[in-house]
């Protein structure tokens, strides 16, 4: 037997190089892919950030330069002698059920309206019991037409809290003054006055509050305030960091209706609070929505006020005419 012919070069190794070499390639492009989809998702989520922090910015800049009629425009003020609120801004006040986020919400919407600011100046509940006693006005050192008015919580629902709450909303209780429950103040005169009443409210009640998911307690409860401020009222539904996506519809369609205010005036916050202290651009402008929207209906109260006011004034005028025997004065 001649010597076996020369044993080719083993094909296996070059094969293994040739995929060691190929798998190296395309371990490195994947590599490469997956950094550049990286890049694209952070430049993106910049991007988004970015411009939900000049919608903010912008959104800013409309409250900060708010004027009385900006939002309806001064052609529905036309023939209604506006001057005193124009000189004294609105007051939008924030009522609801003793604890549910009232302060906070004001807190949300310092911060929302000042970026510098790390903490809003209203009390909040710490521990059990009541937060709020005196009626105090926030964010009224803007140059601007409107203050927030924070109130204590509703929890009696009974005609004595009712009574103080239309105190509230008529000016009889001042700022600083505490509100006290079954005690009459003696302050009538101030109903006289347009400007120091409440021109919007802002009712306030939480996700959470299993009062308002059983569909019929809030809605029993706040029936006579819901009667009261009818067409007046903007609401918030607070801690909304509390509840799972699939519960917003029915909560909101039960806030709905325990406050009457309409769907596209009601909204969900979740609010700065101990534990959320970082910056939240949705946060801000959800809050800022809803102030927005309460100066809508303020403006539009305002208006049918106004015009009740003329009517009433147009009413007396034939008794006067009578009075003088057939001439005007
Ligand atoms: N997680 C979370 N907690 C909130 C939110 N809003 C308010 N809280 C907490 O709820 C508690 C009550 O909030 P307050 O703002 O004091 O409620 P209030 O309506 O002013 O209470 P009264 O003044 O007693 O009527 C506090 O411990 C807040 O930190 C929210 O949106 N999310
Ligand atoms: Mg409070």
């Amino acid at each position: 037997m001649g010597s076996s012919p020369s044993t080719p070069p083993v094909p296996q190794t070059q094969v293994v190089h040739k995929y060691n070499d190929v798998t190296k390639d395309k371990v490195k492009e994947a590599k490469e892919r997956k950094r550049r989809t990286q890049e694209r998702q952070e430049r993106e989520r910049e991007e988004r950030l970015k411009r939900l922090q000049d919608e903010t910015n912008r959104k800013r800049q409309e409250l900060l330069n708010y004027r009385f009629g900006n939002f309806h425009g001064q052609h529905y003020f036309d023939g209604l002698d506006i001057r005193d609120i124009q000189e004294e801004g609105l007051r939008i006040g924030l009522f609801g059920p003793s604890g549910s986020g009232k302060s906070s919400f004001i807190n949300t919407c310092e911060r929302a309206m000042n970026p510098d600011l790390r903490r809003g100046t209203a009390d909040v509940q710490t521990a059990h019991g009541e937060g709020t006693i005196v009626l105090q006005e926030f964010l009224d050192d803007l140059d601007n037409d409107f203050r927030l008015v924070d109130t204590r919580g509703l929890f009696r629902h009974n005609i004595q809290e009712f009574t103080a709450l239309a105190d509230i909303v008529y000016g009889r209780i001042r700022p600083g003054q505490e509100v006290k429950f079954g005690r009459p103040v003696d302050n009538e005169d101030s109903e006289e006055y347009f400007p120091n009443w409440l021109h919007a409210i802002i009712i306030v009640l939480s996700a959470t509050d299993p009062r308002l998911q059983d569909g019929h307690t809030h809605r029993n409860n706040l029936k006579i305030v819901r009667d009261f401020m009818r067409r007046r009222v903007t609401t918030v539904i607070t801690h909304h960091d509390k509840i799972d996506e699939s519960q917003e519809e029915d909560v909101l369609a039960k806030a709905s209706a325990a406050t009457g205010s309409a769907r596209d005036h009601t909204f969900f916050v979740a609010n700065y609070h101990v534990d959320k202290k970082k910056t939240d651009y949705n946060t801000e402008m959800d809050a800022m929505e809803v102030m927005k929207s309460a100066l809508k209906v303020a403006e539009r109260y305002v208006k049918i006020h106004k015009i009740q006011e003329m009517v009433e004034r147009e009413d007396e005028a034939p008794n006067n005419f009578e009075a003088t025997g057939g001439k005007y004065q």
